[in-house]
């Protein structure tokens, strides 16, 4: 773990979209093989983005190969090609990664990237350390799935229905439903294209966020009524522990929908949940409102994310894990109260 210390998100200049275009073309069109990875415990933008891609790619006669790490997302299934996901690809020519910042985030899949053949990294987070051979990265997109979105149409690829159902995923469930903060006028007309291609809003709405199992939302009620608040309410925190997951019957992968009623309090400027992995490991998601930036509280402890959403994993127990960042939320709080 890395020591505390107080920063604010790196900024960094990336080259756009046409400027990386014709290489990018040239990596496809020399390949005959090409893998489309998400990252660990992928959400629709980093799998829709991945899926999306890759039947663009199989549109023009590639062998294509999308992978997810372990576990498999399984909330995910609807994607259009989810049943085509590979455990272990035997040969490929170039990696295409979706969504992520670091290769640490692709778990059991990481030697994908480091097997010396050239990777492209296309990705909207601030923090991405740029670990690409060719990074196209747009901090400024609402979506990884709108990063993808103007690739294909830079390089004139196919946009089917299968295509614009996946981006429309990615790009509606990191907007919250075109509910946060990067519902830019960009995000909605994208939306509206998307749909025009072929995706259905009604029915991937339903999928994101009207299709939970009974266990995830006891869960939820449990680390709800967990809830700790200081500062007049402006942090916010909970946990979900084992323990909730034995009474509940839910997996860690059904907290995610934890953080959102986190920041739904009207007071909040900081929310934190705290996921006990392990007795060893911790998992944090922080949101942030007005002046908090989410990711202060994550890239000390090895994190990162966006201005508003970001996360760390801790090798360190609950508590201590706690007491590490709840000591940090506290300066950054106390900085501006
Ligand atoms: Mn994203």
């Amino acid at each position: 773990m890395s020591t505390i210390q107080t920063q604010s998100t790196p900024t960094r200049r990336w080259p756009g979209v046409d400027d990386v275009a014709e290489d990018i073309r040239a990596l496809i069109d020399r390949a005959e093989d090409i893998v489309c990875l998400a990252h660990k415990d992928a959400d629709a933008d980093s799998l829709g983005s991945a899926l999306g891609f890759a039947a663009s790619l199989r549109a023009i006669g590639k062998r294509v190969h999308p992978v997810v790490p372990a576990p498999q997302p399984f909330l995910l299934t609807y994607l259009p090609g989810f049943d085509r996901l590979e455990d272990a690809p035997e040969r490929y020519d170039v990696v295409f990664t979706f969504d992520c910042a670091t290769v640490h985030r692709f778990g059991d899949k990481r030697f994908l990237c480091e097997s010396g053949v050239p990777v492209v990294n296309v990705d909207h987070h601030v923090s991405n350390d740029g670990y690409g051979t060719v990074n196209l990265i747009e901090p400024q997109a609402s979506a990884s799935g709108q990063v993808v979105y103007r690739l294909l149409t830079r390089l004139g690829m196919p946009i089917d229905a299968d295509v614009a159902s996946n981006l429309y995923a990615a790009l509606f469930t990191d907007t919250g439903g075109f509910r946060h903060e990067n519902t830019t006028e960009e995000a909605l007309r994208l939306g509206a294209d998307l749909v025009r291609l072929g995706a259905d809003p009604a029915l991937i709405a339903l999928k994101s966020y009207k299709s939970r199992p009974v266990p995830m939302l006891k869960l939820e009620g449990l680390a709800v009524a967990a809830l700790q608040t200081e500062f007049d309410g402006r942090l916010v925190w909970s946990q979900v522990t084992q323990e909730m997951l034995d009474k509940t019957g839910a997996s860690m992968v059904e907290s995610e929908g934890v953080i959102d009623q986190l920041q739904s309090i009207d007071t909040m400027k900081l929310a934190v949940l705290f996921k006990q992995m392990s007795p060893s490991l911790t998992k944090i998601s922080v949101r942030s409102r007005d002046e908090i930036d989410a990711t202060a509280l994550c890239l000390p402890f090895g994190g990162g994310g966006h201005h508003r959403a970001a996360g760390a994993e801790l090798n360190l127990p609950l508590e201590q894990a706690r007491d590490a960042v709840l000591s940090l939320a506290r300066t950054l709080l106390g900085a501006i109260s």
